[in-house]
């Protein structure tokens, strides 16, 4: 798709003015191009910070256009794997043009969205899943997405999925042997110990697999919806939540027809809240679309949380939202505990399965907020996810995992029901064929390609 063996340049800092930008030129004459941009004869030297000033040769004084900091990094051991140099000018994107018009002038070429990132994943200083990381990295909207970018980045996932690799070419290759000598009667490895050797490779996918569902909630964020009868103050949560007065409150019933959505960061975890009608029978045709939406939103959310008043007594309307919202994980907040009330009742009164959480709130007074907040997002990711943990959250990854365990189990299948090792070899192939796609060993074209469209220029 790109061709290696051009020199490529790219503004690598987002557009727009700012104090520094970074223009990067990777490939075999990205030294050569830089020391005829820079007024500096001499090779830069590698790693270190060079002052300089970027000179426009085709101008008949050579007009300096800009002091700037140059640093050259050799390769192999560079990000791309070519030699790099990146030049720091000042943050104006006029100028930076110009370095990269000057760059290309000299022979350079544009460099692609992700080119940098692809040459360094060709050039073997990344595998697919750590380039898959830097995006992740880049688009991370919250710091728990960055920290776990940046572990899949630094080889969590890769080293894991590789170990079992590992073990599982070790077991072929002895599942090989034995068939290659079937006449010596010489068995390498005995039936029972294949099955068990198998079963263990595919408890430790279905481990990596585990941990998926939180993973993909934390990599791509998700939707809680805020459900209850009219009037209960599912407005006043929200606006609470997202700190600010987004919805509209009054004390009519009835009074949010529209979804109202905003995005929080719920300690790292990018949940879109969405505020709605609610979910009521009625014969208003504005409100009964208001609960069509409320009903869309809950089908597609993560979690729900239902506001019941704990000031006024339990209805039949509170009672058929807990049942429709049963299926779904959730967190009940009862609301407005400032108003003194006679008819509060006790937690008992909601036949509440055990496990579900119950909070005490009070939009107006912001008490219970915080144990909200918690609430909600334990609901959704569990416990802290723990350092160097390999956290599996991208759907192509569990695809190719959920792939591979399948395959495992066929192998585990057929090696039980006596099989011939060529039957069980088949099968634990395809389970490599599985990882092998994962790490890019060996990817169809296509979905690399696809994999390197969402990064953006100069990374
Ligand atoms: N005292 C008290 N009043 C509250 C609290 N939360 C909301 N209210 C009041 O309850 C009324 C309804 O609040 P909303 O937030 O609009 O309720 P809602 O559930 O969104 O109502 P609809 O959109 O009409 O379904 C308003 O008068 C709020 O000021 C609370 O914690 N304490
Ligand atoms: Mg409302």
């Amino acid at each position: 798709m790109f061709a290696p063996d051009d020199t490529i340049v790219a503004v690598a800092t987002p557009p727009g003015r700012g104090g520094l930008g970074v223009v990067r030129l990777s490939g075999p004459e990205a030294q050569t191009l830089a020391t005829r941009l820079l007024d500096h004869r001499e090779p830069l030297r590698a790693r270190h910070a060079t002052v300089s000033r970027i000179v426009d040769a085709s101008t008949p004084a050579g007009n300096a256009i800009d002091q700037v900091v140059a640093t050259s990094f050799p390769g192999p051991g560079s990000y791309t794997g070519d030699d790099v140099v990146e030049i720091s000018a000042h943050g104006s994107p006029v100028l930076l043009e110009r370095i990269v018009a000057l760059a290309c002038a000299g022979g350079a070429r544009l460099a692609e969205p992700g080119e940098f990132t692809f040459r360094a994943y060709l050039n073997g200083r990344l595998d697919l899943v750590q380039a898959e990381a830097v995006a992740d990295l880049v688009d991370a909207v919250t710091p728990l997405q960055a920290r776990v970018a940046f572990d899949q980045l630094e080889g969590t996932v890769t080293q894991a999925i590789g170990a079992i690799d590992t073990d599982l070419f070790d077991l072929i290759a002895r599942l090989e042997a034995s068939l290659d000598f079937p006449n010596e009667g010489y068995h390498f490895v005995e039936p029972g110990t294949v099955a068990q050797g198998i079963g263990l490779l595919r408890d430790r996918v279905i481990g990596l697999l585990a941990g998926s569902t939180r993973g993909r909630l934390i990599r791509e964020g998700c939707h809680v919806v805020i459900l209850g009868k009219p009037n209960v103050g599912k407005s006043s949560v929200f606006n609470a939540l997202i700190g600010s007065s987004r919805a509209i409150v009054t004390a009519v019933a009835g009074t949010t027809r529209d979804l109202v959505s905003d995005v929080i960061d719920l300690d790292g975890v990018a949940v879109t809240l969405v505020d709605s009608a609610g979910i009521r029978v009625t014969n208003d045709a504005v409100e009964a679309e208001g609960v069509a939406r409320a009903r869309q939103a809950l089908a597609v959310a993560s979690s729900v949380v239902v506001v019941l008043d704990r000031s006024a007594g339990l209805e039949e309307e509170d009672r058929s939202v807990l049942e429709a919202t049963a299926g779904t994980s959730r967190v009940v907040a009862l609301n407005k505990i400032d108003v003194a009330s006679p008819s509060a009742w006790p937690r008992e009164a909601l036949d509440l399965p055990p496990e579900t959480s119950v909070v005490e709130v009070s939009a107006r007074t912001g008490q219970g907020l915080d144990m909200l907040r918690s609430a909600v997002r334990a609901g959704l990711v569990g416990e802290e996810v723990y350092r160097d943990t390999p956290t599996v959250g991208n759907q192509r990854h569990i695809g190719l995992l959920e792939r591979a365990s399948g395959a495992l189990a066929d192998a585990q299948r057929v090696t039980q029901d006596g099989a011939t090792e060529e039957f069980v070899l088949a099968d634990l192939q395809r389970a490599r064929t599985a990882f092998e796609e994962l790490t890019g060993a060996r990817t169809p074209d296509d979905v690399v390609n696809h994999i390197f469209e969402r990064f953006c220029i100069g990374k």
